[in-house]
Formats: structure tokens, sequence, C-alpha cells
């Protein structure tokens, strides 16, 4: 059984995924999107209220694409539980729909649970060719949006775009299933650390056509975990090439400037780097708690029902 005490592996994670299907069975729906190299499945959980009549906003939640960011899949299974039985949820669940990829980067992340050398792996496992020395993509530096600007070239670099845009088999099976769900509101791809809510552009400086919204609802989300912190937690907010410098090929610019969602994010989970991608355990429950409070008051913002 699940708990967000602890970070979980692969298989915790899977069998959570199991178990809500068969919990809250009606409001569930799995499916495969992808199968990696090593022959695992890149897993995509549906949650919405069937019983209630559309049209409903559509969030897509992207975690774990960046292996050694283990506060990510605990924030995404965290709030796909809250979703799916809590309460508080119940009046946004009547009109939202939910997608949620808990481990969008299943090799890299059950290689960085391998041993404690492998900890801090970023990439997939990527071949990266016959004789390639180096292992591993950065899946965030593979979606074809201005695909190569402030990305690596060289397989053995922690931002390796790979060798084309869509190279990787995760990335093109998430690519397809957000094309064929399409017309989604809100994207969010969670990482760590840093403590931001960033908005595109990462491949260039220049602010996004709708900036000043985009910049809204992210503060909704701030004022969610400042409240449930007691005024301890705060995000900063801002473009992702202004803050964190430019990089391209990222799912969150794909979203936005590909798919035309028109809110999309890259929320840099805590801490602000003291302990940086090892985040200990005893903070796990606390940052889960706070995320899914400003995800509630962000969402409530945005369907008018707070
Ligand atoms: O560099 C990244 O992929 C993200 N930061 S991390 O430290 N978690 O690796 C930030 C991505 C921000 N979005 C874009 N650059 N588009
Ligand atoms: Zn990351």
């Amino acid at each position: 059984q699940m708990d967000w005490t602890s970070f979980h592996d692969l298989e915790d994670i899977e069998r959570f995924e199991e178990w809500l299907n068969s919990t809250a069975g009606n409001l569930v729906q799995m499916a495969t999107v992808a199968r990696t190299l090593e022959g695992r499945e890149v897993r995509l959980v549906r949650i919405t209220d069937p019983t209630t009549p559309g049209p409903k906003k559509k969030i897509w939640i992207e975690g774990g694409i960046h292996a050694r960011e283990w506060i990510s899949p605990a924030v995404t299974t965290y709030l796909m539980h809250q979703v799916a039985v809590s309460p508080e949820w119940r009046d946004i669940l009547k009109v939202t729909e939910w997608y949620f990829v808990p481990v969008a980067n299943p090799d890299g992340y059950a290689y960085s649970f391998s041993s404690p050398r492998a900890r801090l792996w970023r990439k997939n496992r990527s071949q990266n060719g016959p004789s390639a020395r180096c292992k591993g993509v950065d899946l965030n530096r593979n979606w074809n949006l201005k695909w190569g600007v402030g990305a690596s070239g060289n397989p053995c670099s922690e931002t390796f775009k790979g060798k084309e845009p869509f190279s990787e088999p995760e990335t093109v099976g998430l690519g397809r299933a957000m094309q064929s769900v399409r017309d989604i509101d809100v994207f969010i791809t969670f990482h760590s650390f840093g403590q931001t809510v960033l908005y595109p552009w990462g491949w260039t400086r220049d602010p996004p056509a709708n900036v000043k919204q985009l910049s809204r609802l992210a503060r909704k989300f701030n004022e969610g975990v400042k409240a449930a912190s007691g005024g301890r937690t705060e995000y900063e907010i801002g473009g992702s090439g202004p803050l964190y410098g430019l990089a391209s090929g990222a799912s969150d610019d794909w979203a936005y400037g590909a798919m035309q969602v028109p809110f999309s994010y890259t929320i840099e989970l805590p801490d602000t780097g003291s302990h940086g991608f090892l985040l200990p355990e005893s903070e796990v429950s606390r940052v889960v708690f706070e995320t899914s409070s400003g995800m509630h008051c962000m969402i409530g913002f945005l369907t008018n029902i707070g």
C-alpha cells in the first residue's frame, strides 16, 4: 500500500496505479502510451467522473521525466489519490478531466533506484548507437519544438538532446497521447528543484502571448501553497528562459507551442537548493500536501470553483 512518507520505486508506483484503478474503478482508466528500450511501460492514468456531463477542462500532469527528481512522482501520485478520492476535490472533479503520467521516464527512474552511484541519473537509458560510450537522452530536450537550442549534441552530456527530435519511445508515445486527447487546457510537468513556477518559453527569452494569464494562474498555485504552509513556502514565478536559461526541446514548450495548450508550466518543486535533488524523505509528506493545495487553488480558480 502506498504512502507519502517516503520515496517509492517503480514497482510500488505501478502497484498504486492498479490499486487506484480497482478502488475508484469507475473514475479511472489506464493506458500504456509507450514501451521503453528496456521494456517498461510508460503509463497514462485518466481520472474523470463519468456521471457528470461535459465539456470539462482537460489537465495533463507529467511526472518523473527526469529520473533523479524523486519528489516529482511522489507529488503526481499524491495528486492522483486526492483527485480520485478526496471530498475536497469532488466539485472540481465534476468539471475536470485529468491525465496523469506519474513516471514519464521509467527506465531512468528504475536505474536511479538501482544503486547509490546511479542515484543522480537524469536521462533515459538509451543506447545512443552501437559504439557509444555514454548512455541516455535527456527526454526534456527531445521534443520537437525549436529542438537544439540550449541542448547538447554530446551523448555524454546530461542534456543530450538525442540524435533527432522525438528519437525516443517515451517522447513519441507521450506526444501521440497528447495529440489524441486534444484541446488540453493545462499542462504541468513536475521537476525539482528550485521552488519555481516556470512558463514558456524555454527556447527564447521573449515572453509568450498570454504571459499575463500564465502568470496570474501561477500566482494562484503559489497562493494555495503559501496558505497550506502557513506562509513558509513560496514559489518564484517567471519565464523558463529568463529564469533558468535557454533550453529547448522541453515538454512544456511543446505543449504550449505545438499543442496550443494555453496554460503550460514546469513546476520546480522544493527545496531551493540545500538538499537539491536529494530531498530528505522526512520532507515528502509536507511537499506533497503543499503542492496539492497549490493545485487545488489553481484549478479551483480556473474552473470558478475555488
Ligand atoms: O532544464 C530542465 O529541463 C528543467 N530544469 S531541471 O533542473 N529539473 O532539469 C527546466 C525546464 C524548463 N522549461 C524549458 N526550458 N522549456
Ligand atoms: Zn527536471
